[in-house]
């Protein structure tokens, strides 16, 4: 039995090219997932997405010693690959800091910016590299049954690993036991940083800015006359969220009704330009917000008005927002990320 075991462990360690497919495929699968984790904003997707993505991850990690043969076999490492490994565990570790010692920030860095960065590093890399490999075709035995039997048996190690590194994290009090399905960890509302998603820059508005909603002008003392008590969470991809209290007023009671019926979207715009598309169907859960804690809203957290979109994450709730449109593009029209 244990013979039996070792030497297919030692066909396993020849079976170079089957390891290399198996590591793309779950490279892709982890990136894919990453990229949809991002974009999920309610519990159920977002725990999907997530837990996903955590288990891709692991089993680029159970791969490890296998490709660690392959790469002792070549003669040459090039400049290239070693840079390609050295992002790729830059990105793994800054996933499992974000994961297990949370939010926090080191040379104004925060461990989900290096991991999505040597992420996105990596791509061309890993594209170059995959160019120059490309001899490795996938075959007809690759689907074989034995293939498919090793593939669930990576599958539910990798899964769980997962289970044990949950456990271990919650014996151990780690912050990872308390995150939030979309993997945020908690910050009390005054520790919020004023966050920018790209390249943005906190405006210098004036109290006397009104904001534009689908052609009328409302002043900052308007929005705040007719405004209530909100309870909302934002929650930033950068692996943070926060429970606060808003003032706010409700997009659905400044849009025209006639008018919000006809329209395809309803585009928020700052007066720096940086903008998001919303479904007409979500102006009820859309809000404009003139007040943070009681307090009316600071510079970096956008004032005099931000929108709140409690239904999804933070890169969506626009700050110093100028005008609010009904658009006949729809909400799907525009970039799944912003790119400013
Ligand atoms: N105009 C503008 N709005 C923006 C951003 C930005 O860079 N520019 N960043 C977004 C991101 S990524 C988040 S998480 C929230 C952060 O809000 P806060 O700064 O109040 O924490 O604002 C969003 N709104
Ligand atoms: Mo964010």
């Amino acid at each position: 039995m244990i013979g039996r075991w070792v030497s297919n462990f030692g066909r396993l360690r020849r079976a170079g090219r089957r390891t290399n497919l198996a590591l793309l495929v779950v490279l892709l699968a982890a990136a894919a997932t990453g990229g949809l984790a991002f974009a999920a904003g309610t519990p159920v997707p977002a725990k999907i997405t997530t837990l996903a993505h955590g288990v891709f991850g692991l089993a680029v990690v159970l791969l490890i010693p296998w490709k660690a043969v392959i790469v002792k076999r070549t003669q040459v490492l090039r400049a290239a690959s070693l840079i390609l490994i050295a992002l790729i565990a830059i990105c793994m570790t800054s996933g499992f800091v974000e994961v297990f010692l949370g939010y926090g920030v080191l040379w104004r860095l925060s461990p989900m910016q290096v991991h999505v960065g040597s992420a996105l590093l990596a791509v061309p890399l890993l594209t170059l590299h995959v160019l120059q490999h490309r001899r490795q075709r996938l075959r007809r035995v690759d689907l074989s049954r034995r293939v498919l039997l090793r593939t669930g048996v990576l599958t539910a190690g990798a899964v769980a690993t997962y289970g044990i590194l949950e456990g271990i994290g919650r014996l151990l009090g780690s912050t990872s036991a308390s995150r939030i399905a979309t993997g945020s960890h908690r910050l009390s509302p005054a520790a919020v940083p004023a966050t920018i998603w790209l390249f943005d820059q906190i405006p210098d508005v004036g109290t006397d800015h009104q904001v534009d909603v689908a052609g009328t002008k409302f002043s900052v003392t308007d929005l705040a006359s007719r405004s209530t008590t909100l309870a909302a969470r934002l929650d930033c991809t950068s692996g943070w969220y926060a429970d606060a209290e808003w003032t706010a007023v409700n997009l659905a009671d400044l849009l025209p009704a006639d008018q919000l019926a006809a329209a395809a979207s309803i585009e928020v715009i700052s007066v720096t330009r940086y903008r998001r598309r919303f479904p007409t169907g979500e102006a009820d859960s859309l809000w404009l917000a003139t007040g943070y804690q009681g307090e009316p809203l600071k510079a970096g957290r956008g004032a005099p008005v931000r929108l709140l979109a409690p239904r999804r994450r933070g890169f969506w709730w626009v700050k110093w927002v100028e005008s609010v449109k009904l658009s006949d593009v729809p909400a799907w029209g525009q970039s799944p990320f912003p790119l400013t």
